[in-house]
């Protein structure tokens, strides 16, 4: 009886390692530099920015701790600039790797995601200020190879926000510089993108069903401001500093957010009744043009916002 126990016991255990602890893989990225024109906030405001691959944000890039990124930067020689790719996620060598890309050129390497946690990405060439500003930035998400856990839930949803500042005068990198001439705040490449309160223009929320655990992958791709990171009738049930399973804060109202720091943060809203939270930069002069989020719980949201992959709301 005593071995039959045992047997089970040790079978059950490989069972579940083998379940959870992913194989390490290599995974093909390619993103193009685009210098183009996009729509800066709920009305159709045009702006020349620079992108990857035409979209503020840039997609989200998700891997699992040890993998292998097998990364090429297209630069078309249609292009006036140079461009680059400073993946957070990737320990290099800065004038290698994370050199500048000339127009007509591509730029092909490889990193190891030795480290689990959410990151930001952005273009790193001269000026640093204005590559960013306008546009060049996103997110690189490394899974644990652990997989979830009792300290790391597997959320019901999850959606990636990327604040920025937006310069009219995008030109203008001198003013950049001093942080002047900013006329707003950019959510996922608009101002008040997921705002119908504040905008009447606006069209989206992020959506949950009431009781579900939401995790927020936020980066702060300011150039100069830092985030008050705070949710209007909520409180982060867990804030995973720099989407780490192993930094975590409990039962926090505002997060401050470095320029370029990443965090998920997770929010359950009350199962028992319908709610709406605004997920807000608590500095006013960011919230008032253009930071803040509604997150819509309730018992029709829609089952796939937030769910496989559908990480950004566009
Ligand atoms: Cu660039």
């Amino acid at each position: 009886m005593y071995k039959k126990l045992s047997i089970s016991a040790v079978a059950l255990t490989i069972g579940l390692s083998g379940a959870q602890v992913a194989l390490a893989k290599t995974v093909q990225v390619t993103m193009t530099a685009k210098e183009t024109t996009v729509v800066i906030d709920n009305k159709g405001t045009k702006y020349k920015a620079w992108t990857f691959d035409g979209a503020i944000p840039g997609k989200t890039v998700r891997v699992t701790e040890g993998d292998i990124i097998d990364f090429k930067l297209i630069n078309p020689k249609t292009n006036k600039e140079s461009h680059s790719m400073d993946f957070h996620a990737a320990e290099v060598d800065v004038l290698d790797e994370f050199a500048p890309v000339k127009p007509g050129e591509t730029k092909h390497f490889k990193f190891k995601a030795k480290r689990a946690g959410v990151w930001m990405y952005h273009c790193g060439s001269s000026v640093m200020a204005q590559h960013i500003a306008r546009g060049m930035y996103g997110v690189i998400i490394v899974d644990p190879k652990e997989g979830y856990s009792k300290d790391f839930p597997k959320p019901d949803r999850e959606y990636v926000l990327v604040q920025g500042q937006y310069f009219p005068k995008a030109d203008n990198y001198k003013a950049m510089l001093k942080n002047e001439g900013s006329e707003g705040s950019l959510i996922n490449g608009k101002m008040f993108h997921y705002d119908p309160v504040h905008d009447p223009d606006a069209s989206l929320v992020l959506q949950s069903k009431p009781g579900e655990r939401v995790r927020i992958h936020f980066v702060n791709a300011n150039i100069n401001n830092p985030v008050a990171l705070h949710p209007i009738a909520g409180i982060w049930d867990r804030i995973y500093i720099n989407g780490s399973p192993k930094n975590v804060l409990y039962d926090i109202a505002t997060y401050g957010v470095a320029v370029s720091e990443a965090v998920s943060a997770d929010i359950v809203s009350p199962a028992d009744k319908s709610t709406n939270v605004a997920i807000v930069d608590h500095t006013m002069s960011a919230a008032l043009r253009g930071a803040i989020t509604v997150l819509m719980n309730k018992p029709d949201a829609d089952p796939k916002a937030g769910k496989a992959g559908n990480l950004i709301v566009r």
